[in-house]
């Protein structure tokens, strides 16, 4: 897609579907972790979508969920695919770029509401408006089993977006399934902000792209097959975070950084005591470095 097109998609929706210049990259990804459970746990399995059909039991799911989630980030597989598309995303967000280091893989299974975290925005949760959500899809999803968003919701102030709070059955604080990704106390939309988020199917080799303050996510899986997507935030690296948060200084890792940025970088770290040094880090208020 042509960067005017993506500029001017992303401008008026919040979000984006990006066709991959390398979708060879996850298709590799997913055969791994076909190939890893598989080798793991489930000798018969023979594609993500059958996934549900070879899980008995809410135990043996976060069993799964935690082990799958493990391999994908000991793999590194996120950093890999967005190198890959490391030029489509330059243009688009600057030449300074970080992706986070340790994302979700989600697991959503048909008809399990407790697989999925319901239609919020991550600046509920402390997220930036800078950083955006690459949603890489491992299994192909359709108009009941993709993710939903709230076109233009991007703009609209939080007390018009208000979130209420529930609490997920059987996640506690600290527990596998909070690790896994599922908060135990999740923020969610009105359900009429919630009803009006639509769905965007996406195949295998497309991205799901949306910026942090737009309304998105799925309440159930009313698909045939099992959901699995990884959400991979990418963030320019000299984003100003307006809303602070503790992020710990490893929750970025920099995949590039433009020539300027490198030699300012080599001035600041030993010329502390000049007032024109920039702090960069990301509790200072920079992203990534
Ligand atoms: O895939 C999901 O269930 C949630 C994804 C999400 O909330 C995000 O990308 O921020
Ligand atoms: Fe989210």
């Amino acid at each position: 897609m042509k960067l005017s097109e993506m500029n001017e998609l992303y401008s008026k929706n919040g979000w984006m579907v990006l066709d991959l210049a390398h979708p060879e990259t996850v298709f590799e990804v997913r055969d791994a972790m076909v190939s890893f459970l598989q080798e793991s746990f489930f000798p018969t399995l023979e594609q993500l979508e059958d996934l549900h059909e070879h899980i008995s039991d809410a135990e043996e799911y976060v069993k799964i969920h935690l082990a799958l989630n493990g391999f994908f980030r000991e793999q590194q597989f996120a950093k890999k695919i967005i190198s890959s598309e490391l030029d489509t995303f330059q243009k688009f967000i600057g030449p300074d770029l970080s992706v986070q280091t340790n994302p979700y893989l989600r697991v959503a299974r048909p008809g399990v509401a407790g697989d999925n975290i319901g239609i919020h925005r991550d600046t509920f949760y402390g997220a930036s408006p800078y950083e955006l959500s690459v949603v890489v899809a491992y299994t192909d999803l359709n108009e009941d089993s993709a993710l939903r968003v709230l076109s233009g919701s991007q703009g609209t102030p939080d007390d018009e977006i208000r979130f209420s709070e529930v609490s997920i059955d059987g996640v506690e604080r600290g527990s596998p399934r909070h690790l896994a990704g599922i908060p135990y106390v999740a923020r969610v939309v009105s359900p009429e902000v919630a009803n009006e988020a639509v769905p965007i199917p996406i195949t295998v080799g497309q991205v799901l792209v949306f910026g942090l303050a737009t309304v998105h996510g799925q309440e159930i899986n009313q698909g045939a097959g099992t959901r699995v997507t990884s959400d991979i935030r990418v963030v320019n690296g000299l984003a100003p975070f307006a809303n602070k948060r503790t992020v710990a200084d490893s929750y970025y890792t920099p995949l590039s950084i433009s020539p300027v940025s490198e030699q300012a970088g080599f001035f600041s770290r030993t010329s502390q005591d000049n007032p024109n040094t920039p702090v960069m880090s990301v509790d200072k208020g920079f992203a990534g470095y």
